[in-house]
């Protein structure tokens, strides 16, 4: 994770880290110009209205609207803000998405403390999933009599996703409230036990980057992290294939990093 996170904002890894850092630092100028106005627009009425020599410091208005320009000019721009700027993007990002055709899509089962993946694999079609089969080795409930389900991919606490195509995470948790956050593809959504929220994504830079959790979820929050993988679409492919195979071998990036959450494959 070295190098992703410095003194700005985090490494810009999908197509959201335009329009959100755009928001950022258009809102933080603006805060800043604000500052900078109401201290000099201050500091005038301070001399302007000081005790002097023959004349009393007094309260009042000159005229009650002209004390409101400034603040007409704060409400323009918030309401241009929220309507060619939030409402746009909150559309494009919360609701619009991509079509689960041309995107990839991964079933993500969040739990006190780790990230459980799903791929439908080669089939395509996601394996049933029932509480009654949840046990350590099976920590995502994976009906073993489901056909659809035998080819399934499963990971813990790593996502693997190819560059330049848009990932789908249907999102649920085991217990209680989590929260998904990578920060360099400037995502964060809660998983509320009892709900399917979906949240999508589509990189742009290939790599490594870290999954936390931002909602604190129990005593060992802090170490509910995980990895998210960028690939180019080849490596992506390869990565697949490994993990179709008949071995449940651990990824190649794991023995790398000697990550010892592990990836099991069944
Ligand atoms: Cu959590």
């Amino acid at each position: 994770m070295k190098g992703n996170y410095g003194w700005g904002l985090p490494v810009a890894a999908s197509t959201f880290a335009g329009p959100i850092d755009f928001g950022i630092k258009l809102i933080h100028a603006a805060m800043f110009a604000i500052f900078i106005l109401w201290a000099i627009f201050f500091a005038y009425l301070l001399l302007r209205y000081r005790r002097r020599e023959g004349r009393s410091a007094q309260a009042g208005y000159e005229s009650p609207l002209k004390s409101l320009i400034p603040d007409f000019f704060v409400l323009v721009f918030e309401i241009a803000l929220i309507v060619f700027y939030a409402i746009p993007n909150w559309h494009r990002i919360k609701i619009a998405g991509p079509s689960p055709d041309t995107a990839l899509v991964v079933e993500l089962v969040a739990e006190q403390f780790a990230w459980n993946f799903q791929y439908p694999g080669p089939d395509g079609k996601f394996g049933r999933r029932d509480v009654q089969f949840i046990e350590p080795a099976n920590p995502i409930g994976l009906d073993p009599q489901d056909p659809a389900g035998k080819d399934d991919i499963t990971t813990v606490n790593e996502l693997h996703v190819p560059l330049g195509k848009p990932t789908i995470l249907n999102m649920s948790s085991k217990d209680v409230i989590h929260s998904f956050f990578v920060p360099e593809f400037r995502v964060k959504q809660d998983i509320v036990p009892g709900m399917k929220i979906s949240l999508w994504f589509e990189p742009t830079l290939a790599g490594r980057f870290e999954i936390g959790c931002a909602q604190l979820c129990g005593v060992a929050h802090s170490m509910m992290r995980g990895d998210a993988y960028v690939h180019t679409p080849s490596e992506y492919e390869a990565w697949l294939k490994a993990q179709s195979g008949q071995a449940p071998a651990t990824t190649a990036a794991n023995a790398a990093t000697g990550n010892s959450n592990g990836s099991s494959t069944f």
